[in-house]
């Protein structure tokens, strides 16, 4: 145990640059007296079937401070895996049982007993550090309620203040940019978000902004109102796209595909049709190359299929494309094995076997 002690407060001093491990060690003290308390209650009435009989009665009482029973309850403190908790037990299971049978009664916040003021590895609620020195803006309300204190609650930390949201300075009771003070005293502040327009204010209206954000401007007025990017003299987006303003902002969209150049979404908002469509009845429609009167697919057993903004030749039923002309489908049957036999025959009966193939020409 003195081994332990000794080795113990050496690893503290020589481990200042290790911050996180004095959290830690507060954490895992917190977990052994959590696990303390449950292993506890699990314990109460255990193995008595009601505690009503005379003999029941003395036998629990005598069990409740049993040594049988904080050792049932010393036995569920950490899980098996965990090396710092299993390590913290072993080290301090004499302050452990000490407590257990001379101090339970005095002190029945084990926690605070154990965590805090025997081992001292935690501090109370609001200090921080070795000597659980007070947070910054003080242990009552660390941070003035804007932030959290590093180390609060640990042997760790340096006591300084990372602001909540919207909140700055040591203490944080400043404003971030985009924030106003609703309220501020040496000690009290309230932050509370500016109008969406500034980027500094005094209130809540785009009329209390200091500075507008980018994509606003000020107004002769005083306030800060949208700036109009699309209605600028050269409009910021590509020529196959159309500019959407927004509030603080603008986007640039994709005209529709039946458009060259558009104003707007969909094909009657186009500056002129893409090819492969024209105008008609105020919107780009597609042409139906199929039905004009030149032949959109020249060539014998050729079809044409329109599609949107253009149109495809394929080869008709049974033909398929081979060296830009459509040639007959081989069947099926006329695999290389039955090719032999096939050559093998007269080219009368050869030509015989496939009657139907020649209704389709
Ligand atoms: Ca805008």
């Amino acid at each position: 145990m003195q081994f332990f002690c000794k080795a113990g407060s050496l690893l503290l001093h020589s481990a200042h640059t290790n911050a996180k491990d004095l959290k830690e060690s507060c954490s895992t003290c917190r977990g052994i007296t959590d696990n303390f308390k449950k292993g506890f209650d699990k314990t109460t009435k255990k193995n008595f079937g009601g505690g009503n009989t005379a003999w029941e009665e003395r036998a629990l009482s005598k069990y409740e401070t049993s040594e049988i029973r904080l050792v049932e309850i010393l036995e569920g403190l950490c899980d098996s895996s965990n090396f710092e908790c299993n390590h913290m037990v072993e080290e301090h299971e004499e302050e452990l049982e000490t407590w257990w049978f001379k101090r339970k009664t005095k002190h029945p916040d084990l926690f605070k007993w154990f965590c805090i003021d025997t081992i001292k590895v935690c501090c109370p609620k609001g200090t921080f550090g070795p000597d659980c020195n007070g947070c910054v803006g003080g242990s009552e309300r660390p941070c003035h309620g804007n932030g959290a204190c590093d180390g609060d609650g640990t042997r760790g930390g340096h006591g300084r203040c990372s602001c909540n949201q919207g909140y700055q300075g040591e203490f944080c009771l400043d404003c971030v940019d985009g924030h106003f003070n609703v309220f501020k005293n040496d000690t009290f502040s309230v932050c509370a978000e500016c109008h969406a327009s500034c980027k500094t204010c005094t209130g809540s209206t785009n009329q209390d902004c200091g500075e507008c954000k980018p994509g606003w401007a000020k107004s002769e007025g005083g306030a800060c109102n949208d700036v109009d990017e699309c209605s600028k003299e050269s409009p910021p987006c590509g020529e196959q796209q159309y500019c959407l303003n927004t509030d603080g902002s603008y986007s640039c969209q994709a005209c529709d595909k039946a458009c060259t150049g558009c104003k707007g979404a969909g094909p009657s908002n186009c500056l002129a049709c893409a090819e492969g469509f024209k105008e008609d009845e105020g919107a780009c429609t597609d042409i139906n190359e199929c039905e004009q009167p030149d032949e959109a697919c020249p060539g014998e057993h050729r079809e044409c299929v329109n599609i949107k903004g253009s149109h495809r030749c394929i080869c008709s039923s049974k033909f398929e494309e081979k060296d830009g002309v459509c040639v007959q489908t081989e069947e099926p049957a006329a695999s290389e094995e039955s090719q032999e036999v096939l050559d093998s025959e007269p080219p009368e009966a050869a030509e015989q076997k496939y009657p139907e193939g020649h209704e389709d020409l």
